[in-house]
């Protein structure tokens, strides 16, 4: 299989699997379920859940990844959800359709928002059941990476930043918390559940590799703000500068902040091939997330 055969069929595998674990929209209550399915199942990349799936094949392991990867697209999806509320980023599409609160309410998206987290522990516990040392790590790792001092203080800083001038040190902090903590966390659970899960040095430089692809995602993500439209983007478009975001682009402009991609993105291929295993599909898959259009 080429690149391309290879990424669909992971893509494929991790929303056939989601369909499969999410609870039905007849459920009681059926507006919850119907919440989180309308924004769990539509058009994501599933980036994070993809880069588990093939940080685990480096050197693969017995147990399956599937279930971890569904777990860190459970929070992704929730952070998207809350992250779209009036009282954040205040977004009307998303994943190319209206929002949680747009298609539903706001209290809704909430809730929904609030039992897609539990939902990624319980995947997480009920998956690794049988291999608990790597359960317990797992649950650190996602916990850790969600928590106070990563994704939501990320998320934190964000907020409090906005209409503020530009700070280089202030934006790192919220690029490393809010987006490239996820990003990481998607390498690292997916090399513990590989052969050399417990290796530290190469979890190191998996950790590093991790960041800086994370800090490259950013960096292309504020790019793409201001260079495509809200239908190529599948959300709103322009969005940072409308909502006094302070971003790399209106940090350093354009040209600088795609250079600054261009050299977190090769700093994690540096990790990465330092890491070895069969690293092919990983490899590309960095290479084109540089690239991304959406
Ligand atoms: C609400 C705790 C909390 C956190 C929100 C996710 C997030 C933090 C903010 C979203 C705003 C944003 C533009 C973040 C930067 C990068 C990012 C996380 C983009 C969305 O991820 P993609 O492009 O989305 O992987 P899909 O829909 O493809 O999964």
């Amino acid at each position: 299989m080429n690149f391309e055969e290879q990424l669909s069929a992971k893509v494929e595998q991790v929303n056939r699997s989601l369909l499969e674990a999410l609870p039905n929209r007849e459920v009681k209550p059926a507006r919850l379920h119907e919440a989180i399915r309308h924004s769990s199942e539509a058009g994501g990349k599933r980036l994070r859940p993809v880069l588990l799936l093939a940080a685990h094949d480096l050197f693969p392991g017995t147990g399956d990844p599937m279930a971890a990867a569904l777990a860190i697209e459970c929070i992704h999806t929730y952070s998207l959800i809350h992250d779209d509320l009036p009282a954040m980023d205040d977004s009307d599409t998303r994943r190319r359709q209206p929002s949680c609160h747009k298609a539903f309410d706001e209290a809704t998206a909430i809730l929904a928002g609030d039992a897609l987290q539990p939902m990624a522990f319980e995947l997480l516990a009920k998956g690794y059941h049988n291999i608990p040392e790597v359960a317990v790590d797992l649950v650190r790792m996602l916990a850790e990476t969600a928590g106070s001092e990563q994704l939501v203080g990320g998320q934190m800083q964000d907020l409090l930043s906005e209409g503020e001038e530009p700070d280089a040190e202030n934006l790192g902090y919220i690029h490393q918390n809010k987006t490239a903590a996820m990003i990481r966390a998607s390498l690292q659970m997916g090399f513990r559940l590989g052969e050399k899960g417990v290796d530290l040095g190469l979890m190191g430089l998996v950790a590093e590799a991790g960041l800086s692809l994370g800090l490259a995602f950013q960096a292309v993500d504020d790019l793409l703000d201001v260079t495509r439209t809200s239908e190529e983007l599948g959300k709103d478009a322009a969005h940072d500068a409308e909502c006094g975001k302070v971003t790399w682009v209106g940090l350093l402009g354009e040209e600088k902040a795609r250079k600054l991609a261009t050299q977190h993105t090769e700093d994690a291929l540096g990790k990465l091939e330092e890491v070895g295993g069969d690293n092919v599909f990983l490899l590309e898959l960095v290479k084109r997330m540089l690239d991304r259009t959406h």
